[in-house]
């Protein structure tokens, strides 16, 4: 049966006479049909991904793209009438990650069903997510996001477990989402949830009573953590999330036949970050529990369970007192006190212990001692945990340590996000780069092609129209679509350094108002949620909301500046704003930025990065040679020495550079306090004077320098274009198929 039919009979009316959800609801039932109708991996050995996020993002393109079916659904949609964009806007957005973390995870799995390996993602089914973002009075408010629909891409499933915690205990349940790969297997993510959830107990806001274990559990992703409630419920999500996968690891490789002590050639546990660690224990007691000597449940754990590093910033590497395992999972005490002791029996650096001084639990140390491999997520930030973070470990265990530098899914990061580009790249070089993702070198062929070249930057245009277009339609925002586009769009954080790009605005706003114009207007576009107990990343959002009113409202600047901050950014909303990017903002501290995902993004869509050398922005830099990157600011070894000597002192800069006085004071000037807030604006100039622990004074004047000869640069188009065809060219190494590849090739051995 064809598409048509299908859907007509699925909607037991004609396309034309149906409503755009109706529509949705039945391509949803048909795209789950054909996922399980494809064939499975049912290899002996399965990889588990276990990840407090998966930002997935909408799944029904995506999924059509997969199963081969989308310009067959997109043509006949086309022919009653329906526009498949239009339909798209339907689905809402799953609300189940925050930043690059959720999203590797989500391409990850991608790319383990294209690769057609036998790999599941396990995590949990947040029903109000992360909070969705609105501004009000420049402010940033929190509000819950629900997305799960009567109709949705989750399905219940029979499976259920008992979850133990001090004093009760919770039934979970598990929800499986269809992961389907490029033209090969389809894969699952399971999502536990727990039975007794309830909505109804949220007041104001996102607030809710976080005691109320059973009812919240699994409300919210990343709760509010600055009181000791709000800690306890992470751990009480965390033990459930891990407990749930376990009992269901452990059931599945029983099934196919392991007697457990062979689970490690039945199962192999990749940990994203530490917030899956509690596995370790948990594992080790469930194997205990089922007649295995501790040390055998030990060893057995320790060659299944894999750790994934995602940063080097202290206050992220999660440190729990014991008091609260105590309150919350009583069981998991006495596994990791055995733990902490089999380490200190072997080592005598205190560094190197699981349960510190002041008895807390340090969980990478779990992950690092009682698991067989340990990666960072790209070269610099591998060798980083190396040479410092955890330079104690690596002497330890030398083989332990590896890289796996970040990679992306180009079905939906070029094929979906930018239909008009892919044509062109289709038509150019042929479609193997799509499961080839190196054959786009192809596109180096026509680097003196002026046909080619026009067209990039056609294509370009049209995408930039195309986002204005929805920015007036979401925001009522109006944007000159003529003018370069300077995008910065990810977690909003001090050491990714957006009050940099800001100060930028400040004196790029002061040079206009002095007459200086720039050659081609300048639209500076950000996208950022703030945690929410994060004070000065709040603060950074003010800053940047109020620098908007002031901008597009001064007829003086506004032919030639405009500063626009893009509400409740997302997955969705990244699709849209990556096409239309000239200049991709990747301007982290050295050293800081693990990897960085949505710089390969930028790149493969034909944005130059601006960028300092960090994370994969060096291996960026290495592909495209200089010519084609804008590179600034001080190096990984120069802030590393900073902080190893405190000799950074930011007001000297200040002092010192006219340039950086006069945007740091404009932050609290008559004007700004006339549209924000004085306590939130003085709090942040206070802190860029006083503190500014990740260094924006000292990298400013080489990021005002490189930016202004990025902005030059764009003047001469046809050099430009170049620069964008051999980002495309070259962005084929961040392919996540690469970076699965090469898990499987050294960790996983399915
Ligand atoms: C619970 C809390 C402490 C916490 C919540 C979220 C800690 C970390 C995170 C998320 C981290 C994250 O998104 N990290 C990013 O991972 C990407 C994928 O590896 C990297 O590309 C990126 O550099 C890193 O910031």
């Amino acid at each position: 049966m064809d598409i048509k039919e299908k859907l007509q009979q699925k909607m037991a009316k004609e396309i034309a006479e149906a409503s755009n959800k109706e529509i949705y609801d039945a391509l949803l039932d048909i795209v789950q049909e054909m996922a399980r109708e494809r064939e499975k991996n049912c290899s002996k050995k399965k990889l588990y991904y276990i990840s407090a996020e998966f930002l997935i993002g909408k799944l029904l393109s995506n999924n059509l793209i997969n199963l081969g079916i989308y310009n067959e659904v997109r043509d006949v949609l086309s022919r009653h009438g329906k526009d498949i964009c239009e339909i798209e806007e339907v689905e809402p957005e799953p609300s189940l990650g925050n930043g690059g973390l959720g999203r590797l995870a989500a391409c990850f799995l991608d790319s383990i069903s294209t690769l057609g390996l036998n790999g599941d993602g396990i995590g949990l089914n947040y029903h109000l997510g992360l909070f969705k973002q609105e501004f009000e009075d420049a402010l940033q408010k929190e509000m819950p996001n629900p997305w799960i629909e009567k109709k949705s891409w989750l399905t219940r499933t029979e499976v259920t477990y008992p979850i133990m915690f001090k004093g009760m205990t919770l039934n979970s349940r598990m929800y499986d989402i269809e992961v389907t790969g490029y033209h090969n297997v389809t894969n699952n993510l399971h999502l536990f949830d727990v039975e007794t959830v309830d909505e109804a107990i949220l007041e104001d806001g996102i607030d809710f009573d976080k005691e109320d274990i059973a009812r919240n559990l699994t409300l919210f992703l990343y709760p509010d953590d600055s009181d000791e409630k709000g800690r306890l419920l992470r751990i009480y999500q965390q033990y459930f999330m891990v407990s749930s996968g376990a009992r269901l690891i452990l059931d599945e490789c029983t099934a196919k036949g392991s007697n457990l002590y062979d689970l490690p050639e039945y199962a192999v546990i990749q940990i994203n970050d530490t917030h899956p660690t509690m596995i370790i224990p948990e594992l080790i007691r469930l194997l205990a529990e089922r007649g295995l000597e501790m040390d055998d449940a030990i060893d057995v754990v320790s060659r299944t369970c894999a750790y994934t590093n995602h940063t080097i910033l202290a206050e992220a590497l999660e440190k729990w007192p014991v008091e609260y395992f105590k309150k919350v999972v009583p069981q998991l005490v006495p596994i990791i006190e055995i733990l902490d002791d089999k380490v200190r029996r072997k080592y005598t650096d205190e560094s190197l212990a699981i349960i510190d001084r002041e008895d807390t639990v340090h969980m990478a140390h779990i992950d690092i001692h009682y698991g067989f491999s340990v990666n960072g997520v790209a070269s610099l930030h591998s060798e980083i945990l190396k040479d410092n973070e955890l330079n104690h470990f690596y002497k330890i265990y030398p083989e332990k340590f590896n890289n796996k530098t970040n990679g992306i899914t180009f079905r939906r990061w070029l094929i979906h996000c930018n239909p008009k580009l892919t044509e062109m790249l289709d038509f150019i070089i042929g479609t193997e780069y799509r499961l080839d993702a190196r054959k786009l070198e192809r596109l180096l062929n026509f680097k003196g092609d002026i046909n080619v070249l026009k067209r990039l930057l056609e294509i370009k245009t049209e995408n930039k129209k195309m986002l204005c277009r929805y920015l007036e339609e979401t925001q009522g925002l109006k944007l000159n679509p003529d003018s370069i586009f300077d995008i910065q769009v990810k977690r909003l954080h001090e050491y990714k350094r957006q009050q940099m790009n800001a100060l930028y605005v400040i004196h790029k706003y002061l040079e206009i108002k002095a007459g200086k114009l720039p050659g081609t207007p300048i639209t500076v576009i950000f996208g950022a949620k703030a945690a929410p107990a994060y004070v000065i990343a709040k603060d950074i959002i003010h800053l940047i909301l109020c620098l908007q009113e002031i901008i597009n409202n001064d007829p003086e600047v506004n032919p030639y500046l405009q500063v626009v901050m893009v509400e409740n950014y997302n997955v969705t909303k990244a699709e849209k704003l990556i096409p239309a990017c000239d200049i991709s903002e990747q301007i982290s501290l050295a050293s800081k930025e693990a990897s960085g995902t949505g710089n390969m993004k930028f790149m493969l869509n034909g944005a130059v990065t601006l960028g300092t050398e960090d994370g994969a922005n060096v291996e960026i830099h290495e592909l495209t040679g200089d010519d084609n990157i804008f590179v600034f600011g001080a190096t990984s070894d120069e802030v590393i020495r900073h902080y190893e000597k405190a000799d950074y002192v930011s007001k000297e800069f200040y002092e010192k550079d006219k340039e950086i006085k006069a945007a740091v004071d404009f932050i609290t000037n008559d004007k700004m306090l006339a549209v924000g807030k004085k306590e939130n604006l003085a709090r942040l100039k206070n802190e860029l004077l006083k503190k500014d622990w990740f260094m924006t004074l000292l990298d400013f004047k080489s990021y005002k320098e490189k930016k202004e000869e990025a902005l030059k640069a764009y003047e001469n188009r046809i050099e430009w274009a170049k620069k964008m065809l051999v980002n495309i060219a070259k962005a084929g190494y961040f392919s996540a198929d690469r970076t699965i590849e090469e898990y499987n090739r050294d960790i996983w051995k399915l």
